[in-house]
């Protein structure tokens, strides 16, 4: 009796495991969905109108719940066994998960991380059943489980209870949160975003160079990367939404969403990046925003004397420290809500963030923004400068080599060198690059868009057979050569040559 007790303990805890990971992770394979929806795929026709007749709209919950019997049967099948032949039930846990992973990466809907959630269920519940079997199996062969002493028992049955209990909590906790992404998406749907007042301006001929493998001009929604410190992406109605700015100020303000969507909007493409990104790394993107300057804002609420900072604050309490210049100068502060032509995609700050060019994400860029303070920086911290990183985060000068990939063999002969470079509100004047230990040769350089943004180049290249390293180095619009010397992300960003080792053959 205890050791099925542990099987479906550990069972429920890997369960509740498994569907918090799914849906705090973009992966979002339920295992019980993956399951069912599997069952429904595979079904015979007959099994399908028997299930509709006997259940009718209700045939997918009866569905579940018939799974989740199946599974408790399993769960107390394998503490028994567990209890009996040691690891048997341990690794029957470990197969279950791998399967269900298995069949979660073959649903047409799979994302890249889709084995995630049932993998960890798996694991989960086969470490908490050999965590579990510990109080009841001393003499195998034997249920001794059931002539443990009493406070054996009772200790186990704390365990159990705790376990299961954690389990439950754990898939609450989930199906919260995915209920909540649910309803602000089909807010996000239904939306229409106003026209700029101020359209972004085309990207000049020319400035998107046709070379495969090369960063794309413009970075696409979903390959744009996501940095922020949210376990669960926050869901922020824009109906609730209310933005507050105070602090410094002669005039308080109160906005609200619909307010915020009849200012004028801007439209601008802004290359943001994050200061963690290593050099070569891909922690960089480059987008159209749409939104409202925040350099207007805050002309209305009149910043006094001796301010220098906007404390931005998130629904979910991330802060960011911006120096006031950077929101008050002529460049293009937003407060968006827009991001390549739609609404911003709920991880990247739905329904309104700030992106201001020149500056590194994390003391400016903050997402499901609700509230900005016009401080000081002697008087206000941010999240991340409490955590040793620079108080100013001002984008470094950087390039990187796209084509060729670094440990990708390259065919012998006429061969293409591409990358990107940028240094957003700068801008970048050219790009140079080394092989071996050649002359550094001027690359082509495609025409930006703007100094806000990256800026694509490429550079014929006559491979020859052997060991090549490729090096590039960018000079900014105002005459710096990026430096070589290699400095770590923290405190201020990374810096040093992006060099790319190929074997030509
Ligand atoms: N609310 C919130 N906003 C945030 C962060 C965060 O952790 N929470 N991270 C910042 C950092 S460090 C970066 S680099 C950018 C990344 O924005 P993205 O995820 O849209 O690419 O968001 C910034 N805004
Ligand atoms: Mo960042």
């Amino acid at each position: 009796m205890m050791a099925a007790l542990a099987g479906i303990a550990a069972a429920a805890v890997g369960v509740g495991a498994g569907e918090f990971a799914a849906a705090v992770s973009a992966a979002s394979s339920s295992p019980f969905a993956v399951v069912g929806g599997a069952l429904i795929d595979a079904a015979p026709t007959w099994a399908k109108d028997t299930a509709i007749a006997w259940f009718g709209t209700a045939d997918k919950v009866a569905l579940l719940v018939g799974i989740g019997i199946v599974l408790v049967a399993a769960a107390a099948a394998a503490g028994v066994a567990e209890a009996r032949w040691r690891r048997s039930g341990v690794i029957a846990f470990v197969l279950i998960g791998v399967v269900v992973a298995g069949v979660a990466v073959t649903r047409t809907d799979a994302g890249m991380l889709a084995w995630l959630p049932a993998a960890l269920a798996g694991a989960t519940g086969a470490t908490a059943l050999h965590l579990l079997i510990r109080f009841v199996a001393e003499a195998p062969g034997t249920d001794a489980a059931d002539h443990a002493d009493l406070p054996t028992r009772r200790r186990f049955l704390a365990w159990a209870g705790g376990t299961a209990a954690l389990g439950i909590a754990l898939a609450v906790a989930g199906t919260v949160a995915r209920a909540g992404t649910a309803v602000v998406t089909n807010v996000r749907d239904a939306l229409r975003l106003p026209r700029p007042a101020t359209p972004a301006p085309a990207p000049p001929p020319g400035a998107a160079l046709d070379v495969p493998g090369l960063a794309p001009l413009i970075t696409p929604n979903r390959d744009f990367y996501r940095i922020d410190t949210a376990l669960v992406v926050p869901t922020v109605d824009p109906a609730s939404w209310r933005l507050r700015i105070h602090g410094m100020v002669e005039q308080e303000i109160d906005l609200t969403w619909d307010e915020l969507l009849a200012l004028p909007m801007t439209e601008t493409t802004v290359t943001l990046s994050c200061v963690s990104n290593e050099v070569g790394g891909d922690l960089i993107g480059n987008a159209v925003w749409l939104g409202h300057p925040i350099r207007e804002l805050l002309a209305k609420a009149r910043p006094a004397a001796g301010a220098d900072m906007v404390l931005s604050t998130s629904a979910d309490g991330f802060t960011a420290g911006t120096p006031l210049e950077a929101l008050t100068d002529d460049r293009d502060a937003l407060l968006a809500v827009g991001m390549n032509g739609e609404p911003l995609p709920l991880a990247h700050g739905f329904p309104v963030r700030m992106v201001v060019p020149g500056l590194y994400g994390y003391v400016s860029a903050t997402k499901w923004v609700t509230d900005l303070e016009v401080t000081r920086f002697d008087r206000a911290r941010a999240y991340w400068t409490d955590r040793g990183w620079s108080e100013r985060g001002p984008i470094k000068l950087q390039s990187r080599i796209d084509v060729p990939r670094a440990g990708r063999g390259v065919d012998a002969g006429d061969s293409v060198i591409a990358g990107v470079a940028w240094q957003p509100h700068t801008g970048v004047a050219a790009v140079e690059v080394q092989i071996d230990d050649g002359d550094w040769q001027r690359a082509e350089l495609a025409p930006a868009i703007s100094d806000d943004t990256w800026v694509q180049w490429r550079m014929p290249w006559s491979a020859e057979s052997g060991d090549h390293r490729i090096r590039c180095r960018a000079i900014s619009a105002d005459g710096e050569t990026q430096t070589e010397a290699s400095a770590p992300p923290a405190p201020d960003g990374a810096t040093g040559w992006h060099t790319v080792s190929v074997r030509v053959g």
